[in-house]
């Protein structure tokens, strides 16, 4: 059920969250549309528990009164997840800010599902880290980076959110509570429920905590951007890293089209002269990693930066690109990845296609190349119909790859999921999902039922 909701149940509402906690009208505002403006709803009401508790309580309502709910943490997602698109209840999880002790035997601390990443990485101290790092951390919260197994820049040297996590708490839609966040390391009871939830983007269970496991804090990192001609030796640069400098951490790609659009709406100095096709930012850190990084980058222009303002300036020219294309209208943001073999061909070959189907859309492509994945953002000129997710998602399951490197499939890419996963498969994720939700309450929506 959607729409309007019985004053009884905003009544049930406002009793076990406050009535401030339950927030209608113009007051949900800030829930209803995503951070490109691509995508956007309706929602009766905005729910704000404060507790594990207070979710639990709330679930079970929504559930009894065959309410549906989106779960949203800090609402950054880029395929419209975490949106009421359908008219459903927001279920914000931001209020759940409890960050607890770091843990100095293990390394690991528990944070509730509404502490953003930057203040898991801030309280970590300053031998340790979250090893996630993602432009938007000020705001993405640990619920939704575990939701959605964000990934981010250091992929290569730890894993995405999923590899971090040591432990969960999560609620099901009738309000039952898992708690599992003792944060062994060896724990084979069973199975591995906090590793399903990892990317389960809402659907299964809303996660309240996560127990972490944190990483020493690099020490010494050193950044360099490199000038290439193009996306193969952009590629063949980044194996090389990849094979020989266990000291990296990333190893990014863009191009001066991206930078080209930064300079004029957002000012964006250039970080290397002369401007070169495409640039790839190594970074890499320990003993080591200034000979690394020196030797990698002898063939070509590049700019080296050890300080952390140097390094915050060259990363600028990479975390900046998400808000590139955003300059030019309501961007398409197509996240894919393909087998190492293929990333060449799909970066070279990407805005062909794009433009085949759309010869107006203007395309910005960069992102994480050592785990062979692009960003392609797009501007559509045509009517955005899902021609332009039609071509670019053909191609990528032509190539072998997926339509979803670490954004999920959200709203956005639903219709598209078989392209890449086997009715057998999908009939497997229904099967889970019905086991889980078997009333349909969490995120219907999103990912096929
Ligand atoms: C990044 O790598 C993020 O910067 C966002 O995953 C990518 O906006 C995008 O398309
Ligand atoms: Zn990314």
């Amino acid at each position: 059920m959607t729409g309007e909701l019985p004053r009884a149940l905003l009544r049930e509402f406002a009793a076990v969250l406050g009535s401030a906690h339950v927030l209608t009208g113009d007051a949900t505002a800030g829930y209803r549309t995503d951070w490109t403006g691509g995508f956007t709803g309706h929602t009766p009401a905005v729910l704000r528990p404060r507790d594990t508790a207070e979710v639990a309580a709330v679930l079970a309502l929504c559930t009894g009164a065959g309410v549906a709910v989106v779960p949203q943490g800090g609402n950054t997602g880029l395929v419209g997840g975490g949106v009421p698109r359908h008219g459903e209840v927001v279920l914000s999880l931001a209020r759940l800010g409890r960050l607890g002790p770091v843990d100095a035997d293990s390394g690991q601390v528990t944070a509730g599902a509404g502490v953003s990443l930057q203040r898991v990485a801030e309280g970590a101290g300053p031998d340790l880290d979250l090893p996630t790092r993602i432009a938007s951390q000020g705001t993405a919260t640990v619920g939704g980076a575990v939701a959605t197994n964000a990934g981010g820049l250091r992929v290569l040297r730890y894993g995405s959110m999923r590899s971090q996590l040591r432990g969960i708490e999560a609620v099901l839609s009738d309000g039952t509570v898992l708690t599992h966040l003792a944060g062994l390391v060896k724990d084979n009871t069973g199975y591995d429920y906090p590793s399903l939830l990892a990317g389960s983007e809402g659907t299964l269970a809303v996660i309240t905590a996560a127990r972490l496991q944190l990483v020493p804090r690099l020490a010494d990192p050193v950044t360099v951007i490199v000038g290439v001609p193009g996306p193969a030796e952009a590629h063949a640069l980044a194996r090389q890293a990849v094979r020989t400098a266990g000291s990296l951490v990333s190893a990014e790609y863009f191009t001066q089209a991206g930078l080209d659009i930064l300079a004029v709406h957002a000012g964006l100095a250039a970080p290397l002269r002369p401007p070169s096709p495409a640039y790839l930012l190594l970074e890499a850190a320990g003993p080591g990693a200034a000979g690394d990084l020196a030797t990698l980058a002898a063939d070509w222009p590049a700019a080296v930066g050890t300080g952390a303002a140097e390094r915050a300036r060259l990363w600028a020219s990479r975390e900046r690109h998400p808000e590139a294309a955003g300059f030019l209208g309501v961007p398409l943001k197509l996240d894919v990845s393909v087998p190492a073999a293929q990333w060449v061909r799909l970066a070279s070959e990407v805005a062909g296609v794009v433009a085949a189907a759309d010869p107006g859309a203007q395309v910005i492509s960069y992102g994480h190349i050592a785990d062979g994945n692009l960003h392609v953002n797009l501007v559509p000129a045509a009517p955005a119909d899902g021609r332009h997710e039609d071509a670019v998602f053909s191609f990528v399951a032509s190539l072998g790859g997926s339509i979803s490197a670490e954004h999920g499939i959200g709203a956005l890419k639903a219709r598209w999921l078989p392209l890449v996963r086997s009715p057998a498969e999908l009939a497997l994720f229904a099967r889970l999902r019905n086991a889980l939700d078997p009333a349909g309450t969490l995120n219907p929506h999103v990912l096929p039922r």
